[in-house]
């Protein structure tokens, strides 16, 4: 018979997934959770209503080693695949608008320049952006429609030792404010990849006002009116559509520990109120309902955090695969924002204030289920590689 002591199981961490972590993981994970606890969650609130990105934090991020942190060299943290994760998931415990700027630094701007890229091209970008001092953005959906990349408009035809960029990319995280695009364009080689820099004749980028999702991030417009880029600015590594595709990967990867963060923030609000609260001579902790509520957000936020371990030990073993990815997405961000919805319902009229987090992270998330491929194509994704039928 088994003589092992049974530990309590912890509300948030129900089945102690972070015992499977290493102490590097585990300090990381720490630092960056101290990070969002001390300078985020203080006016993330503020920042989300006056629709501000805060800037601010951007050295800060640098200075902990947390842009493009999984990469090699030129002054990148080197961590692994599942610290990386650990991060985003904290990030967006804070909000997803700071993780999307990770995400879009690291995983969507220097990925593709550190595996696709010249020698001389990683040494000009890489360290800089590392330090915060470059910002990046990615551009590869258009205004016609992101789910089908395929069919992109703008074009790169070659003019001696340059190509001429013509079209226009469509919320594009971070547009105004990079310093550097990695622009995709259709060419007669097939896609390419660019970096189109800051102030090149031609190339301009406007914010989209309004949004009631990411407040606290920027999304653009990116025009190329006749933008002329050297051949010393395309990405030589980078032919065909699977070389964009690939970077998604990279940054779908972390959103699938983001979304644990963001389910996490709800589901803590929804635990304290629920045990605070009392109505008809109890507490709504107290109420089957509620339990039983309460019981489902900690269902899927354990599945969720072993699906992204399982996927971050795969990623750092170099086998994971792309519609494992997919599945990840589609299973943790629809988690996330139905745990969001719930906690928002369980808050009562106070839930739909800024007071609270749930509202907060319940609207972003609507944006992430929406960006790097929606819920659909995920579904469709995982549904071509079961069945090896393509149905977009
Ligand atoms: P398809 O024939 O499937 O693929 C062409 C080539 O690419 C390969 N491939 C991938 N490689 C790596 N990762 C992936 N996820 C890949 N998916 C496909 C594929 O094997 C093939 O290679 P090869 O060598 O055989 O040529 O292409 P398709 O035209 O049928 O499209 C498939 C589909 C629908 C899955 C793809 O177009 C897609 O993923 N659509 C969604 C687009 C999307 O997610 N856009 C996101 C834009 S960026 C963004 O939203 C940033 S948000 C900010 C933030 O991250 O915080
Ligand atoms: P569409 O592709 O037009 O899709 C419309 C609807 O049709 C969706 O519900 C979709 O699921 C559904 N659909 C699509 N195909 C099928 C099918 N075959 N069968 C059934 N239904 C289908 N893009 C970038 O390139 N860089 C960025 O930095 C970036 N940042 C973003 C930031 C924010 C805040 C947002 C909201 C988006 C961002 N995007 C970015 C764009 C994002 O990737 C796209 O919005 C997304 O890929 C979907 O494209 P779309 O909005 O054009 O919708």
């Amino acid at each position: 018979m088994s003589t092992t002591t049974k530990a309590t199981p912890d509300a948030v961490d129900f089945y102690d997934v972070r015992g499977l972590l290493d102490e590097e993981e585990r300090q990381i994970q720490d630092a960056t959770a101290r990070f969002v606890d001390e300078r985020v969650l203080p006016i993330i609130a503020d920042a989300f209503d006056e629709h501000r990105f805060p800037s601010e934090l951007i050295r800060e991020l640098a200075d902990l080693g947390l842009l493009g942190c999984n990469l090699e060299g030129y002054e990148c943290a080197g961590l692994n695949n599942v610290a990386y994760g650990l991060v985003c998931q904290e990030l967006e415990r804070g909000d997803s608008g700071l993780r999307s700027f990770v995400s879009v630094q690291g995983s969507l701007c220097m990925w593709p320049i550190h595996t696709y890229g010249s020698e001389e091209q990683k040494q000009r970008w890489l360290p800089g952006m590392a330090r915060g001092e470059i910002i990046g953005c990615f551009g590869l959906t258009e205004p016609d429609g992101g789910s089908d990349p395929g069919t992109m408009r703008t074009r790169a035809v070659r003019d001696g030792d340059d190509w001429i960029l013509n079209g226009a990319k469509m919320w594009i995280t971070n547009g105004t404010i990079a310093d550097l695009a990695v622009v995709w364009a259709d060419s007669e080689e097939g896609v390419l990849g660019f970096v189109v820099e800051k102030g090149t004749p031609g190339y301009t980028a406007r914010d989209i006002l309004k949004k009631y999702s990411l407040r606290a991030s920027i999304t653009s417009e990116l025009f190329f009116d006749g933008v002329r880029v050297p051949e010393a600015n395309r990405l030589p590594g980078a032919k065909g559509l699977g070389a964009p595709l690939s970077c998604l990967t990279q940054a779908r990867y972390g959103i699938t520990w983001g979304a644990i963060g963001a389910a996490i923030a709800c589901y803590t609000e929804a635990l304290d109120f629920t045990a605070k609260r009392r109505l008809f001579g109890r507490t709504l902790a107290e109420t089957q309902t509620i339990q039983r509520r309460l019981a489902d957000m900690a269902r899927r936020i354990t599945t969720a955090r072993l699906l992204s371990l399982q996927l971050g030990r795969l990623k750092d073993e170099g086998t994971m695969h792309h519609s494992q990815v997919s599945l990840a997405k589609w299973n943790n961000v629809r988690a996330a924002l139905d745990i969001a919805r719930d906690a928002r319902d369980i808050l009562g009229a106070g839930g739909i204030s800024i007071e609270f987090v749930s509202i907060r992270h319940m609207l972003n998330l609507e944006s992430v289920i929406t960006y790097e491929g929606t819920e659909t194509i995920h579904e469709l994704s995982v549904g071509r590689e079961l069945t090896g039928h393509g149905a977009f």
